[in-house]
């Protein structure tokens, strides 16, 4: 890797894999002595300050690098890399796009994206293995922490003999397992509580969808800052009576963040494409044009649709 000046960028409105994979692909790059900027247009989280490097994420890139690699980890498009990446200037520098979104466009000009995988760390773990970088206690922490949230604690669709073997590697080297799950999947603050009860007291069931939506003023009032549902769409998607879940948030600027979750045999992932997001089959997200409500019944109508197709024994399930 002849790079000298590094830029690293993962998603807006990060989470575990996001940050686990931002800081992972930091150290990695520090231990072949290259400059690494880590950017994330909303910064790191307070819960995952853990995190080797976590203290180096930026909201913002400095203008004046001439950056000659990018690293984009855990983006489906680029749009998800919001203005961290609208702002660079032209020509973008060489991209790497590491990944395991089914809806990945493959922006990269290098393409690391396997939806098998069920982190960006679980690939990261494989590239830095090739790359004969050593893993220290540090980046097995930032590894584990994207295999421990994203599986929601090894609990998800896809979590293989093999995801098991990795982190009992990263194990092997010192990372914490209990650390990773109390900090990355328990820990929450009371905000997001009462940003739950707000959006547990509006949910509805119908026709096998559960859905909420929480309303700028809703979520001002609690001093509720980030962008996603923090688990909410998830508690939603348990529900016995329900196969799909839908959560909705209005944000600061009036664009609507939406979640939405699903047991098999029922997919989302093309849903959210269809309203120009994307995501995973059984978790996915998009972001929409307010108002809210009008948002809502878009997506409501949506899922409903997409319930009674796939619930439909033509449907195709082995897909
Ligand atoms: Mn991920």
């Amino acid at each position: 890797m002849r790079a000298t000046h590094v830029l690293a960028i993962t998603h807006v409105g990060p989470d575990g894999d996001a940050l686990g994979s931002l800081t992972a692909v930091g150290q990695a790059m520090q231990q072949l002595g290259k400059r690494v900027t880590l950017v994330c247009d909303d910064g790191s989280l307070n819960r995952f300050k853990y995190l080797a490097l976590s203290d180096r994420i930026q909201t913002e890139r400095e203008s004046n690098i001439p950056y000659d690699l990018l690293f984009v980890v855990d983006c489906g498009d680029e749009t998800r890399m919001g203005k961290a990446f609208t702002t660079l200037p032209n020509p973008k520098p060489f991209i790497i796009n590491v990944d395991h979104h089914i809806t990945n466009t493959l922006f990269g000009d290098i393409n690391l994206v396997d939806p098998e995988a069920t982190s960006t760390t679980e690939i990261l773990y494989s590239l830095f293995a090739d790359l004969g970088i050593s893993l220290t206690t540090d980046l097995a922490l930032s590894l584990l922490t994207g295999l421990v949230t994203d599986t929601l604690g090894f609990r998800t669709v896809g979590v293989t003999a093999r995801t098991m073997k990795i982190a009992s590697n990263l194990m092997e080297v010192g990372a914490d397992l209990s650390l990773v799950t109390m900090q990355g999947l328990n820990s929450k603050p009371f905000a997001t509580l009462q940003m739950w009860r707000t959006g547990l007291n509006k949910t509805r069931l119908e026709s096998g969808l559960i859905w909420t939506s929480i309303s700028k003023r809703d979520l001002g009032a609690i001093h509720y800052t980030s962008s996603g549902s923090a688990g909410l769409v998830n508690l939603l998607a348990n529900v016995d009576e329900a196969v799909m879940s839908a959560v909705l948030m209005e944000m600061q600027d009036g664009s609507i963040r939406v979640g939405l979750r699903c047991r098999p045999p029922y997919s989302v992932s093309e849903l959210a494409v269809n309203l120009g997001g994307g995501g995973h089959p059984l978790a996915a997200g998009c972001t929409l044009d307010g108002p809210l409500a009008r948002a809502e019944s878009l997506v409501v109508d949506m899922c409903k649709e997409m319930i009674q197709q796939q619930s439909s024994p033509l449907h195709d399930r082995s897909r």
